[in-house]
Order: C-alpha cells, then structure tokens, then sequence
C-alpha cells in the first residue's frame, strides 16, 4: 500500500475507532464480487435488454411475461450466489456493541441479511427479489421470504445465459466456460402466456416482484425509519460501498449526512484521483473491490467481533 493510501487509512481509522453512529449506503457494486451484475457496468445488460429499462412498471405492464424472466434470472442468480468479505465485514460492524449502525441497501439480492446483518439495523430501500406483491388494487396479498425457484413451471430454465453454441455461459454473461471473454449476444426471452406467470392465491391476479421500479414511490414508513435514525443524533460516519449515487432518493442520503457533519468514506472500483488522494474535505476514498478494502479498511472495530 503506498504511503499516502496508507496515511488515508490511518487516518480513516482513527476517526472509525471514534464514531459512535455509522451509516451505510450500499448498491450493486457490494454484491459485483459475488457474482450478481451491476446496472450500470458492462454486465449491467441482461439478454440486450439495459436492466433499467425492465425495472418500471411500464414494462410489467407492456409485457409481464419478459420482465419476470429478467426477475426470475436475477432470483435464481441471487440463490446461487453467496455474500462476500464486504457483506460479511458490515454484518460484523452491526454487532459491534459500542456503535450505532445501519445498512441502507438499494439491492434485493438479501446477500446483507444472509450475511448475518440483522433485518431490524438493515434498510432494503428498493424491496426484495424474494417478496411477491398481488397486481390487483384491492387485494393486499404480500408473500415475504419466497425462495421458490423457479415460481412457475414456464419460469424454469429462462434463468440460464446460452451463447450461441449452446453452451451455458457463467452469471457474469461476459465470460464462456473457457474463460475467454464473449460480449452479452442477444438471446431470446420465451413468450409466456399470463397464465403461465406467478398468481396470486388470494384473488387469481398477477403477481409481481416485491420490488420497487424507477417511478414508483418507496415506503414512506421505511423512509421514516431512516430519517428517525439520521436526525437522532450526529452521524459520525457514512460508509458509501459499491454505488454510482445515480438514484434518487437513495443518493440524497449522503449530501445530508454530509450537511449534518458527518465524514464519508467511499469504497468503489471506480474514484476520482482527487478522492483517493484526500484533497475533498471530509471524504476518504479507497479504491478496489469493496470485498477487499471494506474488510481491511473496517478491521478496527470488526475484529472485535467474532465473525
Ligand atoms: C422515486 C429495484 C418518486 C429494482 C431499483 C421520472 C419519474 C419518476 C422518478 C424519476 C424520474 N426520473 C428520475 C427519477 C428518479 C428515479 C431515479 O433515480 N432514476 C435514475 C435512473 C436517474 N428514482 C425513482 O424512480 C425512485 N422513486 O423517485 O419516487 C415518486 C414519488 C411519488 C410517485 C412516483 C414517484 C425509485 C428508484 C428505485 C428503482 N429501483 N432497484 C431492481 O433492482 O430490479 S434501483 C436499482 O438501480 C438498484 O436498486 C440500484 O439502486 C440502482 C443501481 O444503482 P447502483 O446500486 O449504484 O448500481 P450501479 O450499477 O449504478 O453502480 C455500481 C457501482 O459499483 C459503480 O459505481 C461501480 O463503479 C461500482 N462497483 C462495481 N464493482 C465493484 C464496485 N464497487 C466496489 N467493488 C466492486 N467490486
């Protein structure tokens, strides 16, 4: 580590040895190590089809059958996938007896609870791929906690990449068996009738993923939970793990803290030079796989606890 990364360290963890009230934002990046494609990376493309662009109602709507494929492939790929170092190191700083802290996750992998961090000091802001909601306006049936896969007969086998060969490809979708890379090709979705998709037992409608799309509103009560904890008291610390800060109001969280006198630390494959060289007030960057830096950068306080 060079001199000056490791004066950062240093001096991040002197302050992290001091906080009382800690905070994280996470996103896709902390899950990147686990297997699980980011938005917006070069895996951030499922079948061709750019991942946001399948995230809103609109395109349930359009075609319900295509956008449960895409969930039923990030449900599957999630079940196989196991939480990392970084998972595991924030699971451990939430048993740390003398600090404060809660993980704001905007991903529903649920690799944080898996880890070990506890649901009741953990935020999953945008919902998770494992809760199903009813579509029908006067039916409240939500099923928590569902790992069935697939969720119906006609969901099974959409879940795996084939390059043209036939050949399975890996999760990632940007490497073949041999390990040579191969950009994600276009691969065809199945066309499913709506009966073929998930229904709900209580009234026979739709379901959908218990998820929250660009448009849709997030949980007032969840929302307030957050901001309960943030106006408290002093946020000592922000941990800002494996996210690009593109989505609203996920993103709003660090310029409060901020505002409120916290210092924050960010933890990205992809920093500003300026960051990492500590030449921003208050912010500490530490560039790489946030399942290794996190672990390290952490390890005053999470070596206190037994993993
Ligand atoms: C809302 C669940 C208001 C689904 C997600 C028009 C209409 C309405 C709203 C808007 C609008 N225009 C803009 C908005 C706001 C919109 C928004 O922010 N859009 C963006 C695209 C600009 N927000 C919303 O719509 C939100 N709701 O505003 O409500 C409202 C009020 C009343 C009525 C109606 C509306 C809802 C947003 C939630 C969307 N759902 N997820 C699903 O997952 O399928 S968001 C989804 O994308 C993820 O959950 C995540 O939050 C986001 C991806 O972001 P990241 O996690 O940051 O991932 P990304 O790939 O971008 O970055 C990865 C980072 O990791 C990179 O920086 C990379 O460098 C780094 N990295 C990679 N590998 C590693 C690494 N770092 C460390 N280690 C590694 N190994």
């Amino acid at each position: 580590m060079s001199t000056r990364l490791n004066k950062s360290m240093m001096e991040f963890q002197d302050h992290l040895r001091h906080s009382k009230r800690i905070v994280a934002l996470v996103g896709a990046g902390l899950s990147a190590s686990s297997g699980l494609p980011t938005f917006r990376g070069s895996q951030g493309l499922w079948k061709n089809f750019n991942m946001i662009d399948l995230a809103t109602p609109d395109a349930f709507y359009i075609d319900p059958g295509l956008v449960w494929q895409f969930y039923s492939y990030r449900r599957h790929a999630a079940l196989k996938a196991h939480p990392n170092s970084g998972h595991l190191a924030l699971a451990r700083l939430s048993q740390v007896p003398s600090v404060e802290f809660v993980t704001i996750t905007q991903n529903v992998d649920g690799l944080s609870i898996r880890a070990g961090t506890p649901r009741h000091k953990l935020h999953e802001i945008h919902g998770s791929l494992f809760d199903l909601r009813c579509t029908s306006f006067g039916c409240n049936y939500v099923d928590h906690d569902n790992f069935v896969d697939p969720l119906t007969p006609a969901l099974g086998g959409t879940e795996e990449e084939f390059d043209r060969s036939g050949r399975k490809r890996s999760m990632h979708g940007d490497e073949d068996t041999d390990g040579a890379s191969v950009s994600p090709e276009f691969t065809p979705v199945k066309q499913l009738d709506d009966s073929e998709l998930p229904r709900c037992p209580a009234c026979g409608d739709l379901l959908r993923p218990g998820v929250v799309w660009f448009g849709e509103s997030l949980s007032l009560q969840l929302l307030n939970r957050i901001d309960g904890f943030i106006e408290q008291g002093p946020i000592d610390l922000m941990l800002v793990v494996g996210t690009s800060g593109t989505v609203y109001p996920a993103n709003g969280y660090v310029d409060r803290v901020r505002y409120k006198g916290g210092k924050v630390a960010i933890f990205n494959t992809d920093i500003e030079d300026s960051v990492v060289d500590g030449q921003q007030e208050g912010v500490w960057g530490f560039r790489g796989d946030a399942a290794e830096t996190l672990p390290q950068a952490l390890d005053p306080l999470i070596s206190q606890v037994c993993p």
